[in-house]
């Protein structure tokens, strides 16, 4: 498999996938043609991921993986989970996102946390899914500018640097969409 499409809209995602895959043509709703909103309404990060996959299979009749990540903060009983995207509103604003995260961590001492990233590809009509986390914590404040997302106040366990102060590669080699991508590759390379 040489060319592969990536059902999704959000750039950064592709960009990280590109660097994780030097060696495939990933190819972008945009290149196919799909400049839809692609929906995303079930309850789980799992079921959004595939609900992804099938949307952009079905309708344009190709091949194709997706990939829907959540962070899961332990002292807000998992949230901001499915919603992590529109967290503090519709706008989807990374900035806004961030900020509430930090005040509805205020006065919390569990600062645990996680980044879920479930990848599902469908192949030849089958479906399979791939999941990817990596544990870590909320930083205080906003740490860093590179990234994107919840980067700057993601800081990975072993670390006492964010994602967002990390280098690109590093980030890829520990972080939730590596993990699962990883996956994914080797189940592509085992056929
Ligand atoms: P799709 O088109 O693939 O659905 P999306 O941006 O809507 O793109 P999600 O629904 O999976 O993606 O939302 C993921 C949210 O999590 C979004 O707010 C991202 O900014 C954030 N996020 C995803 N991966 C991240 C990462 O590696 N680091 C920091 N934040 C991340």
């Amino acid at each position: 498999m040489k060319e592969v499409i990536f059902a999704t809209s959000n750039p950064n995602k592709v960009r990280e996938v590109n660097e994780m895959l030097p060696h495939l043509s990933i190819k972008s709703l945009k290149d196919i043609g799909c400049m839809e909103e692609v929906p995303e309404t079930t309850a789980t990060i799992h079921g959004n991921a595939l609900q992804k996959a099938r949307y952009v299979s079905e309708k344009y009749k190709v091949d194709c993986f997706s990939e829907d990540t959540g962070l899961e903060v332990e002292a807000l009983n998992g949230e901001p989970g499915v919603d992590t995207a529109h967290y503090a509103g519709p706008q989807r604003s990374a900035e806004a996102n961030m900020a509430l995260l930090l005040t509805n961590l205020e006065g919390k001492g569990n600062r645990k946390a996680r980044f879920r990233t479930v990848v599902a590809l469908i192949l030849n009509g089958k479906e399979h899914q791939f999941e990817g986390v990596v544990n870590g914590t909320i930083a205080p404040q906003k740490m860093g500018d590179g990234g994107f997302g919840y980067d700057p106040i993601f800081i990975p366990d072993g670390y006492h640097i964010s994602f967002a102060e990390m280098d690109k590669y590093e980030k890829n080699k520990i972080s939730h969409r590596g993990r699962a991508i990883k996956k994914l590759m080797q189940f592509l390379n085992s056929l």
